[in-house]
């Protein structure tokens, strides 16, 4: 599953302090086999009240959050995708990640400055979008030079599937062509699976995030307006941080600290956990719990899955061997207070393969190995 997500963005936008300081606290990467070891890439823990209630209830040794890898993609100019910057480096973090966190700068600091001079939200997203359309569209074409030379082939399989994507792929050159984004065209289903080994940037879900000073957090000012509009139009979120704050809070010792800190500049929630919740929400990822005496720990799965695939999620032999799973709510353990009581105010329930997992469901796997 993929769990991670980019950052981009111009230049001195705020990326690189966005990135440390949502990274400053790093999670135990022993937990997590999709780990990259890369000084751009930070594994996050998704901050989840719940997980917390749950260990106060049933004690482990051990907590363990669920995370989101954050990749801090560095060298997007106007011309990355013709190699300007560190364009081919970037291009090929790019397409590993999930989702795009956009950052705009929506701050004024005379002594940072901006690459074009001027701080405009409107240029600066297009420059940043277009870019990446051309990296598809470079992709795009090189695949169709590829498949018409596979018209050829005398393997009539071949050269028939070549041929079926040809329509998909002149769609995607003319919407590029014209810097729209790959997502913004509509697919079937069997063109959504040809499309998909392409992995085209401009198909990744994006979500902008507005840099703003600390005057600007409190309902965004006239950079953020933009913003908001663009990401409206394209039906994706806009998040508004102070990265500079952000930093700050980062830099503070023990979490009573943060909480102090918050409360005084009027805050309930960091930006940075918000970010983090919208981008599991936009990533459309669920949380379920395992919980006993060893550890309790979040699980992050994908909205829909049956639990055998939860099951997955925690080992592959759980999958191939699941059998059923005893479920409940965490909502019931905190009403009830004990797994015990849950149990015998008849709120356990067994459920088999079909079952839906539910964010929140506390979930005891049986399974053959
Ligand atoms: N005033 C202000 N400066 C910021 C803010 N966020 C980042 N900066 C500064 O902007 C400069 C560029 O930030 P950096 O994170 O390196 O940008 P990047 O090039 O996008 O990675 C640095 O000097 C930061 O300290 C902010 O919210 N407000
Ligand atoms: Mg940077």
């Amino acid at each position: 599953m993929a769990l991670n997500c980019g950052i981009v963005g111009l230049p001195n936008v705020g990326k690189s302090t966005i990135f440390s300081a949502l990274t400053s606290a790093p999670a135990e990467a022993a937990n997590y086999p999709f780990c990259t070891i890369d000084p751009n890439v930070g594994i996050v823990n998704v901050p989840d009240e719940r997980l917390k209630k749950i260990s106060e209830i049933i004690v482990p040794a051990k907590e363990i959050p669920a995370v989101v890898e954050f990749v801090d993609i560095a060298g997007l100019v106007a011309g990355a995708s013709k190699g300007e910057g560190l364009g081919n480096q970037f291009l090929s973090h790019i397409r590993q990640v999930g989702m795009i966190i956009h950052v705009v700068r929506c701050f004024d600091d005379a002594d940072i400055t901006h690459v074009n001079g001027k701080i405009a939200p409107e240029s600066d997203i297009e420059i940043i979008n277009i870019e990446l359309a051309l990296a598809d569209l470079s992709t795009v074409e090189k695949r169709l030079e590829k498949n018409t030379k596979l018209l050829r082939s005398p393997d009539k399989a071949v050269s028939q599937k070549a041929n079926a994507m040809i329509p998909l792929l002149e769609r995607l050159k003319e919407a590029l062509g014209d810097g729209k984004p790959a997502r913004s065209l509509e697919y079937d289903d069997d063109e959504l699976e040809l499309i998909a080994d392409l992995q085209l940037i401009t198909m990744k879900k994006q979500m902008y995030v507005c840099n703003v000073d600390e005057d600007g957090l409190d309902g965004g000012n006239d950079y953020v307006k933009k913003v908001k509009a663009i990401a409206d139009a394209e039906d994706a979120e806009a998040v508004v941080i102070c990265g500079a704050l952000e930093a700050d809070i980062a830099a503070l010792e023990t979490e009573e600290e943060k909480q102090e800190f918050l409360e005084e500049a009027g805050l309930t929630e960091s930006g940075l956990s918000r970010l983090i919740h919208k981008t599991y929400s936009t990533l459309g990822l669920r949380t379920f719990f395992t919980a006993g005496a060893d550890e309790n720990r979040a699980w992050t799965f994908k909205e829909g899955a049956l639990a055998p695939e939860a099951a997955g999620v925690i080992h592959t032999d759980f999958q191939k061997g699941f059998i059923k799973a005893d479920v409940y709510h965490c909502d019931d353990l905190f009403e009830y207070g004990s797994e015990d009581a849950i149990r015998k105010a008849g709120k356990l329930r067994q459920e088999g393969k079909l079952y839906a997992v539910k964010d929140g469901d506390v979930m005891h796997f049986k399974f053959n190995v």
